[in-house]
């Protein structure tokens, strides 16, 4: 109970920086990771009408959004909110950012009497590798506020104020206790929304803590547990989807002594696959995406699985990556590791193997220093 009332200190703090931000703002922009999934866009959606109510719509809001929405995010976000309740940019390029950032600059001297800045908010983000070309305007321009609930977050240096807390389950709960601290209203599909990014990033309740179930717990007042579930797409998966994860397989190598450990490689929707790959029953799963500058490794481990098995990937993705590899980012269960140099596809299979052999040599050894 006294964590609980010590966290609600601190979402107190962190009202009184944000709503300060907001008066001195004439435009806010939320950012969120590359291919925002439910919580990214749930938690700063709500956010943005919080910016718009606190200050009685002088401020301006839109939610900035790398490379565009995952498939489910983008149904959600169609069905609950849409453009007018959430003003959304897809950022595709650097020039988009400059046009954005820029022409805004200019009109926000027009407005009388309001705030003049133009304010950076980035959410549920924890590496610049997960903003692409935003990236570079953040480490210029400063970010103003950063808020997420990832253990291992690189942009707190690039942050004026943050809350970063990985006793949170999600974003969607973070917003959600700062929304009630607020104290200010927003249309009831915002709190559905919020909702329905606690649902997601929970798996629907399977990791949660007391803080998630005091979020809920304000925000079915608002909105009707039943109503936000019906909101949730029940959806066949997508094409993309389906086709990266039959290529997953189709690749797949596989480590079957003492764990079971999966790894593959896809050009997108990594998550998915290391989704299947748990639910068939795999300790651990890593999937490598060969991209245009940088080789991302998605990893994810067994909630329940040992420790040591996490030590040991770990130390086996130091080995098989080597020096040129930063990482691990996000949480040591589930994160990822990013190389600086472009591998060919051809040369996937093999960067696969060597990770899995050295897993297999630190298994080896970890079992005769134990026995
Ligand atoms: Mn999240």
């Amino acid at each position: 109970m006294r964590e609980v009332e010590r966290k609600k200190i601190e979402i107190k703090g962190l009202s009184e920086k944000f709503e300060s931000i907001v008066k001195q703002s004439a435009q806010v922009y939320i950012i969120v990771h590359r291919h925002a999934d439910v919580d990214a866009i749930a938690s700063s959606c709500h956010l943005c009408n919080l910016v718009t109510s606190l200050s009685g719509a002088t401020t301006r809001c839109s939610v900035l959004v790398p490379e565009g929405f995952s498939s489910t995010a983008l149904s959600i976000y169609d069905i609950v909110v849409g453009k007018v309740l959430c003003p959304t940019v897809i950022v595709r390029n650097r020039d988009n950012v400059e046009h954005l950032l820029n022409q805004d600059n200019v009109q926000t001297e027009s407005l009388q009497g309001v705030g003049k800045r133009v304010s950076l908010l980035v959410v549920d983000t924890a590496s610049l590798s997960h903003l692409s070309h935003l990236g570079e305007v953040l480490v210029s321009k400063g970010i103003d506020m950063l808020i997420d609930h990832h253990a291992r977050n690189s942009l707190i240096k690039y942050s004026k104020h943050y809350f970063v807390d990985d006793s949170f389950y999600s974003s969607s709960e973070i917003v959600a206790l700062l929304s009630k601290e607020l104290g200010v209203e927003v249309k009831e599909r915002l709190y559905c929304m919020l909702q329905l990014g606690i649902i997601a990033d929970t798996s629907r309740f399977s990791r949660a803590g007391p803080l998630t179930f005091e979020a809920m717990a304000y925000l079915s007042s608002y909105c009707d547990y039943d109503a936000a579930m019906d909101m949730m797409p029940r959806s066949r998966r997508s094409r993309p989807e389906t086709i990266a994860l039959f290529k997953a397989l189709q690749r797949l190598q596989l480590h079957t002594n003492q764990f079971i450990v999966a790894g593959t490689f896809v050009g997108s929707e990594e998550s998915a696959v290391l989704s299947v790959f748990l639910q068939l029953g795999a300790d651990a799963g890593f999937v490598a995406n060969p991209g245009k500058n940088y080789t991302r490794i998605t990893y994810r481990v067994r909630d329940g699985a040992p420790e040591e098995l996490v030590v040991v990937l770990h130390k086996a993705m130091a080995r098989a990556l080597g020096q040129s590899a930063e990482g691990p980012l996000g949480h040591n269960r589930a994160g990822v590791y990013l190389i600086k140099r472009r591998f060919a596809k051809r040369d996937m299979p093999s960067l696969i193997k060597r990770i899995l052999g050295s897993l297999e040599k630190y298994l080896a050894e970890h079992e005769e220093s134990v026995g």
